[in-house]
């Protein structure tokens, strides 16, 4: 092969590989007809592209009796650790068929992190204290992200594909799984929604009770 046609098929894929298009999506969730709607999960998979993903460990605390943060994304694949910074035991658990574990009782940085491979939603509880509740969320698409205080996610740079969206939040009403959305070139779509939340009711006892070993 001469110089001059070599040179042309790296300028020729060059040329490619910048002008590979990529478009943007920015949806934007209401609850209840007003209040932006934050920490819910947007998850889009593409349909015609795989798309490599990377697991990330990730870090749920416990502090003052309640999991922070409460809602947490984990890629399939990957580990999260449950820190008690409280100076008192919680017991972590779940029953969820994504994922089944249980920490009993324990203070401080355990060793060991739990291990999350089945996408789903894993519900955490705490046998101590009934009203601490946890949410984690395992995906297999590295498009999944949380909405914002404003209630908003922006995936940029998605490659020409048509999508699938789902929503998912604890207090969701109705199930949003199946909207679908065909992004061509420099599309720039906005997408808002409004959704009907229920209100999470929480009981903390022992409020005002003389602390016992547990609470
Ligand atoms: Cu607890």
């Amino acid at each position: 092969m001469n110089i001059r046609l070599s040179k042309l098929i790296l300028l020729s894929i060059f040329l490619q590989v910048g002008t590979t298009s990529a478009a943007e999506l920015r949806i934007k969730l209401t609850k209840n007809g007003e209040l932006p709607l934050a920490n819910a999960v947007v998850k889009l998979e593409p349909r015609n592209h795989k798309v490599k993903i990377v697991p990330q460990n990730k870090v749920i605390d416990q502090i003052n009796k309640e999991f922070v943060p409460r809602i947490v994304i984990v890629i399939q694949g990957g580990d999260i650790n449950f820190p008690n910074k409280d100076n008192i035991k919680h017991h972590v658990y779940s029953f969820s068929d994504a994922k089944q574990f249980e920490l009993p009782l324990y203070e401080g940085v355990l060793a060991e992190s739990v291990n999350f491979e089945k996408p789903g939603v894993v519900v955490l509880g705490c046998n101590i204290h009934d009203w601490m509740r946890g949410y984690i969320y395992v995906t297999d698409s590295p498009y999944t992200m949380l909405t914002n205080r404003e209630g908003t996610v922006s995936f940029e740079s998605l490659p020409e594909d048509t999508y699938k969206l789902s929503i998912w939040h604890p207090g969701l009403n109705e199930d949003l799984k199946n909207m679908s959305y065909t992004l061509r070139g420099e599309d720039s779509l906005e997408i808002n929604r409004d959704v009907v939340i229920k209100p999470v009711v929480k009981i903390r006892r022992n409020q005002n009770r003389r602390r016992n070993r547990y609470d």
